[in-house]
């Protein structure tokens, strides 16, 4: 999908008076009535539990000219008690995170094109499918082990649309919606037997629309795969950082059962993944019904899922109220770190300008506050777009990992942890030579 730049300034021209001034919210909460609808809806049953404070968009990598008219909002976080799922308090508008500006390249990640491939692989093998769709299909890394024959993408960032456009493959670039499931079904094309998403659709706002369009366009036997960063991981692991604009919401099996169901599909297996720090890949397939009389078995993965986050407490409000106060010691461990390594000569960089760095720089006011300016003086990361602007509210220089020095450094703080063993092992020069690194997960170490 392509955005016009005067419509995208003014976007977050409209969400900075309606942050600045509540009064004027009455075109919606970012000037979108049916985003205002939602989270006004959003609120009847939802609990907050945690604040971390005033956040840019996660993967808005900016130059200093720039720097006035950068968006901010509050990121809250909320726990619904009726479907159990945990969402941001307010939404962002979907158009100022994906757009043609998109910079998060999977493509560009070796371990995650090795992951695509063999899930690929696998998932050709078990289900066999005849038609295929990709929402969210970012440079084609999953598209690219498919015939593009039968195989189409759905993918709002223009940039990426386009590279998979002139890789063959026809690309919707749009938000996926019932809308553009019935336009898609209006082009002529038969349900898809394999509906596959990845890091997808927990940025989506509106589940109940996203999956009763999935539900819409999927075959009689299709099965739909989506896999998305665990809650269950992220409360064990204290990785808060998996909180940002562009994740919506965070996962529980338990509250994917509950939304589900609710619109007509079923889980029937759970696999545990490690990728993004703990991730889970959730199959479903139509609940059985008049129309849809096929009845995939629901497999034991899923009763042990979801048995493992009863007994961790997901259902439960409290155990959101002991990771707020884990998140808020985390805070302040990371910060008093940082103050006393500077203050006694060290110089620390960080390595993976990551959207989970984006949240934990300006949660714990690094880079941003003015006393903590030069706690972190560089980031480097391997992403050629995110190269020569500075990271999102924290400000600090983005580079080339080949510019910098790192026995300059004497700390390495992990914006990428979520890769600790990859980039431990490239840099072992760095360990040999003395140097640390720093982590926040699952809490504030050193180590080497
Ligand atoms: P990585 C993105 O989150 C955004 P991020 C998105 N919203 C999402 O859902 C998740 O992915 C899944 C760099 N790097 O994967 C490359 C190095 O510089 O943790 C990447 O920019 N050196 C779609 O941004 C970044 O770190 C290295 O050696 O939190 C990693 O980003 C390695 C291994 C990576 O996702």
């Amino acid at each position: 999908m392509s955005i016009k730049k005067e419509e995208l300034d003014r976007w977050i021209r409209e969400a900075q008076m309606n942050a600045e001034f509540p009064q004027h919210r009455a075109h919606g909460m970012y000037g979108d009535p049916k985003l205002d609808k939602i989270n006004r809806d959003k609120k009847v049953m939802k609990k907050e539990f945690l604040d971390l404070g005033r956040q840019p968009i996660a993967n808005k990598f900016l130059k200093e000219e720039e720097f006035s008219d950068e968006f901010f909002y509050d990121l809250k976080v909320v726990f619904d008690k009726d479907t159990k799922l945990v969402s941001l308090k307010e939404f962002v508008k979907p158009e100022l995170m994906f757009n043609e500006d998109y910079v998060y390249h999977t493509s560009l990640s070796v371990p995650m094109v090795k992951h695509f491939k063999e899930i690929a692989e696998m998932l050709m093998k078990e289900f066999n499918p005849l038609t295929v769709m990709e929402i969210g299909s970012n440079d084609g890394v999953f598209l690219k082990n498919w015939s593009n024959d039968y195989t189409i993408g759905v993918e709002p960032c223009g940039n990426f649309a386009k590279v998979t456009e002139d890789m063959g493959y026809q690309t919707y670039s749009e938000f996926w919606t019932t809308e553009l499931s019935e336009k898609i079904k209006n082009d002529g094309h038969v349900d898809f037997d394999l509906i596959y998403a990845a890091n997808c659709i927990c940025h989506i706002q509106d589940l109940d629309d996203c999956f009763s369009s999935v539900k819409n366009i999927l075959s009689k036997d299709g099965v739909f795969v989506f896999e998305d960063p665990s809650l269950l991981r992220m409360l064990e692991r204290g990785s808060y950082d998996q909180i940002y604009d562009e994740h919506a919401h965070i996962f529980s099996v338990t509250a994917l059962d509950n939304i589900l169901m609710k619109n007509g599909l079923k889980i029937f297996r759970v696999d545990n993944l490690s990728v993004h720090g703990g991730s889970n890949r959730i199959y479903v397939s139509h609940l059985p019904s008049h129309t849809f009389l096929r009845n995939r078995p629901v497999e034991l993965t899923v009763r042990e899922n979801l048995n493992k986050e009863k007994e961790f407490g997901i259902d439960n409000f409290k155990t959101y109220e002991i990771f707020a106060e884990r998140i808020d010691k985390s805070k302040n461990d990371l910060v008093e770190l940082l103050v006393k390594l500077k203050n006694d000569g060290k110089r620390i960089m960080s390595i993976g300008a990551t959207s989970k760095s984006t949240t934990v720089f300006n949660y714990c006011g690094i880079g941003a506050a003015p006393w903590q300016t030069d706690l972190i003086e560089v980031i480097t990361d391997t992403t050629p777009d995110k190269q020569g602007l500075v990271a999102p509210g924290s400000h600090i220089p983005v580079v080339d990992r080949e510019s910098v020095n790192l026995n300059d450094y004497d700390y390495v703080f992990l914006g990428a942890w979520n890769f600790k063993e990859v980039i431990a092992d490239k840099e072992r020069e760095f360990v040999e030579n003395g140097g640390q690194f720093i982590t926040h997960v699952p809490e504030v170490m050193v180590f080497s």
